[in-house]
């Protein structure tokens, strides 16, 4: 049986996008597919992060989340959050089409991201690999542009 979610991200600029998420049979991998808009060319970061509350926008969805206490890192890192799925790359039209099947993020059991945070960043993440602290917490991705929770879809 298929589960499957959606996320709908907003944010204060221009950046808007939709996010779906599908799983079979409890099983890996899972395929997150969509499209963002309004995006700068080139590389963002895209994570889940741990909380799905925005009620002071994407700064109150928290720290990428991480179940397993990991450093951050990229999306084929033995060691890396759940919620780091990389960079989605917007082309000259500011547009992102996504498409990735990761081995981490869940829809279902103990950490499920359902009900929690998708956000898309302003700048590149370094995927842990930047040689400072910060690489290896959020990957110098900057500023949150847009998020939405991630919530089950028919
Ligand atoms: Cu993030
Ligand atoms: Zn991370």
């Amino acid at each position: 049986m298929a589960m499957k979610a959606v996320c709908v991200l907003t944010g204060t600029g221009e950046v808007t996008g939709t996010v779906f998420f599908e799983q079979q049979d409890e099983g890996f991998p899972v395929k997150v597919t969509g499209k963002i808009t309004g995006l700068s060319p080139g590389l963002h970061g895209f994570h889940v992060h741990a909380f799905g509350d925005n009620t002071n926008g994407c700064i109150s969805a928290g720290p990428h989340f991480n179940p397993y206490n990991k450093t951050h890192g990229g999306p084929e890192d033995e060691n890396r959050h759940v919620g780091d799925l990389g960079n989605v790359t917007a082309g000259s039209d500011g547009i992102a089409n996504i498409s990735i099947e990761d081995k981490q993020v869940s829809l279902t059991g103990r950490h499920s991201i359902i009900g929690r945070t998708m956000v898309i960043h302003e700048k590149e993440d370094d995927l842990g690999k930047g040689n400072n602290e910060e690489s290896l917490k959020t990957g110098n991705a900057g500023g949150r542009l847009a998020c939405g929770v991630i919530g089950i879809a028919p």
